[in-house]
């Protein structure tokens, strides 16, 4: 029999020339997600022991499910000491450089004077944004360290001028949290960390407790728990909590044509694939030929047994494909179909062919840019949707392997990733002057009277009566 080590990690090709449309959707159908029914059982009651228990109940399930049993405050309030943000030199300035490009290119982003337009004369419409007051910002932990995801959810939120800011993030087994997170914490001017994982931080932030404060709106990526109660939260208007985009697996397509670097290829359909089993990559062929395409797959096999991850990356790579069509128009229309996360375009005129880029997440444009860069540190941001962490990271005890999640997939059709526009709201005004009312009036009264609401024709009408008396 075959030994998994050495069989080859390989993708299957699909040529859209030689089979029906049909198949080729097959092949590009995201990984089937059963009902998120189950996990919402689970955590239901989590979410309304720690809603009726606050503390206690926050801490209890920080004891169990993180075994962090030594922890006695759920909450690390800032200042926070600098003995916890201990760090490597070239960590502190690596995160500092990615600090600056994230909040350069957010700042960027801000409104900087009302949007004002006067409709007729007299009218005048503005439309302005002010900050979300708090914002609950949930970053991952355990095993898996993503200080990257508390610049990309802490910059903005701080860039929009949010109050205040809660961290939330599981701690260690020893009650500790990742240094890296409280050192990002501190940059952004983070009021707090909560200590604590899964639904159990979710609906802390959501609704409050002694210690940890309730917030307006919670976002960041987390596994099925996470987003089950992040869902659950925002349904229930006690909470008054709203939530980012929806979740699903991470994905990236990457479209290849004769001028691609195979090992370039390979190294970014990898650097998705070891995200998680459940992480779906693809790389169109645009006009490749045989060498060209068994160099792309040596490439892909030669990288991925080197790498520390490889049992993910294999998984990812079983339910991931290459799609051979005959030209770039042609690929940009099934990558415009499949709406990917991330999009790499490692091709001749990268910039000509981004015009035609319709849905996707975020664009890594030629070969030199791989989606790495902005994953952490050129600027953009890399929440496009609440990406799953696949249960990977948690024992099985507490996870067991028949849970799985409700994916909502291809949301680049719809949505926008994290942006400034995540941390603000806006607001819009009007304005009129007396010869405004006068212009605009008839129209409303109008209006009013086919809809039969005589309180609304009035308002206008005693104020007409008003000028009129006025006049005379
Ligand atoms: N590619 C991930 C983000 C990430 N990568 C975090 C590394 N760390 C989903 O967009
Ligand atoms: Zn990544």
């Amino acid at each position: 029999h075959t030994n998994p080590d050495t069989e080859r990690i390989t993708m299957k090709r699909v040529d859209v020339s030689k089979v029906s449309e049909t198949e080729v959707d097959d092949a590009l159908r995201r990984p089937s997600q059963k009902s998120a029914e189950t996990i919402m059982g689970i955590v239901t009651p989590i979410i309304n022991d720690v809603r009726q228990n606050g503390d206690k109940a926050l801490l209890s399930y920080t004891h169990k499910f993180e075994k962090a049993t030594s922890l006695t405050s759920p909450v690390l309030r800032a200042p926070f000491p600098q003995e916890l943000m201990n760090l490597a030199p070239e960590t502190i300035k690596a995160i500092d450089v990615s600090f600056e490009n994230i909040r350069k290119f957010h700042a960027a982003q801000k409104e900087d004077k009302p949007l004002q337009v006067e409709t007729m004369p007299g009218v005048v419409c503005s439309r302005f944004s002010r900050p979300i007051e708090r914002v609950g910002l949930y970053v991952p932990g355990g095993t898996a360290v993503l200080p990257s995801t508390a610049l990309m959810l802490g910059v903005p939120a701080m860039v929009a001028g949010c109050k205040k800011i809660v961290l939330a993030s599981p701690p260690r087994a020893d009650g500790s949290i990742t240094p890296e997170i409280v050192y990002v914490a501190h940059k952004v001017g983070a009021e707090s960390i909560v200590l604590a994982g899964g639904a159990q931080a979710v609906a802390a932030m959501a609704y409050g407790t002694e210690s940890v404060s309730k917030v307006d709106k919670i976002l960041g990526p987390g596994n099925q728990f996470v987003t089950a109660a992040k869902m659950h939260v925002s349904n229930d208007t006690n909470a008054g909590v709203s939530i980012d985009m929806p979740a699903g697996p991470s994905e990236v397509l990457v479209i290849a044509d004769k001028d691609a670097n195979p090992a370039f290829v390979a190294s970014d359909l990898l650097s998705q694939a070891e995200h998680g089993v459940d992480s779906q990559v693809i790389c169109i062929a645009a006009g490749l030929d045989e060498t060209h395409l068994q160099a792309i797959e040596d490439e892909v096999h030669k990288q991925a047994i080197a790498l520390p991850r490889v049992d993910i990356v294999r998984g990812a790579i079983s339910h991931s494909v290459t799609i051979l069509v005959k030209d770039v128009d042609e690929a940009m229309k099934i990558s415009n179909a499949y709406a990917p996360e991330h999009l790499i375009l490692q091709i001749k005129d990268p910039e000509k062919a981004v015009e035609q880029v319709m849905n996707a997440g975020s664009v890594f444009i030629g070969q030199w840019t791989p989606e790495s860069v902005g994953d952490y540190s050129a600027g953009v941001n890399h929440s496009l949707r609440t990406f799953y962490l696949f249960p990977y990271f948690f024992p099985s005890s507490i996870f067991p392997t028949n849970l799985v999640h409700e994916a909502t997939y291809g949301y680049a059709k719809q949505y926008s990733g994290v942006n400034l526009g995540s941390f603000v709201k806006h607001i819009t005004s009007s304005n009129l002057t007396a010869e405004g009312l006068k212009n605009v009036g008839s129209a409303v009264m109008q209006l009013a009277k086919v809809e039969e609401l005589e309180a609304h024709r009035r308002a206008v009408e005693i104020r007409l009566s008003a000028l009129e008396a006025e006049k005379a």
